[in-house]
């Protein structure tokens, strides 16, 4: 029987090879995004390249109606979600806090901490019911140390952070795994979103040396998938080599 897995921010990045990397393995995918175009078409490249079953979803993990509508209730042969990926997030602008943009404010709380809530709160049922399963929430090395101009985007991986722990924490009772997995800088559309769709200053980003790629992520959270029954990663921070801390960079 082939397992399911549920991952949030599909259409692009860390969510995309996450979802590359289970299909390939033969697990059953929900995948999601806003996107639709773009998620409509990963899921017909996934089926066609490897067998499996996707349900793609559309909708914007910040509208708690929309998350309500599309993950409550999920049809029978998909409820039985075994992984659920909160990957979906971003940062927007990098400003001292009186330049900091308000409206990019909410967006990265309402993304990165309601969304991740709203979309934990539809998926732990199907998990309690059945005393097993595994939340795994990408956070960053943001939400470890903060950074000059990181204060809004820094304070939502914090709170993924103390999400994570407290809902191992809660949910011991139902035998559910949690495991935050904290990523340095990658070479993703991250900086063009954060940057506005500025493409040189996403591109300076990562002058100089070799950044993490979304595939590494892939690798890692397939890892943390794959232990046995007994076994949690709690938490992994996890840089490219050329990253020490989250601003200490060797760049060549
Ligand atoms: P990408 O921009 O490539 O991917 C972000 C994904 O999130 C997209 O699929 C996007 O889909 C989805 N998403 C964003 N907002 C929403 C929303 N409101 N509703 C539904 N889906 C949404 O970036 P990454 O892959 O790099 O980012 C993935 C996660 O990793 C984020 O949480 C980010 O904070 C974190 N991270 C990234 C690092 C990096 O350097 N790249 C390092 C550390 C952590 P769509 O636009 O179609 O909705
Ligand atoms: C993304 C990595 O260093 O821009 O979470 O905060 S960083």
């Amino acid at each position: 029987m082939h397992k399911i897995v549920l991952i949030t921010g599909a259409t692009s990045g860390f969510g995309k090879a996450i979802a590359e990397k289970f299909a390939s393995n033969h697990w059953n995918c929900i995948i999601t995004g806003r996107r639709a175009d773009r998620l409509h078409a990963f899921a017909d490249e996934l089926r066609e390249k490897y067998s499996v079953r996707i349900l793609s979803l559309v909708f914007n993990v910040q509208h708690k109606e929309e998350v309500r509508q599309n993950l409550y209730d999920l049809p029978a042969e998909w409820k039985d979600i075994d992984i659920l990926v909160n990957n979906a997030g971003l940062a927007l602008g990098r400003d001292t806090f009186e330049k900091g943009s308000i409206d990019d404010w909410d967006t990265m709380i309402d993304t990165n901490v309601k969304g991740l809530l709203y979309v934990t709160k539809a998926v732990v049922p199907y998990m309690t019911s059945k005393k097993q399963g595994h939340i795994i929430n990408i956070g960053s090395v943001a939400g470890k140390e903060v950074y000059e101009k990181g204060n809004v985007y820094c304070a939502t991986k914090f709170a993924v952070d103390a999400i994570s722990k407290s809902l191992r924490i809660d949910l011991l009772p139902y035998k559910i795994k949690v495991t935050a997995i904290h990523p340095g800088s990658a070479d993703t559309e991250f900086s063009l979103v954060r940057f506005n769709g500025d493409g040189d200053k996403a591109k300076r980003a990562y002058e100089g040396y070799t950044p993490l790629h979304a595939r590494d992520i892939a690798d890692i959270t397939w890892y943390c998938s794959t232990l046995p029954p007994h076994v949690c990663i709690n938490e992994l921070i996890v840089t490219c080599t050329a990253q020490g801390s989250a601003v200490n960079f060797y760049r060549e």
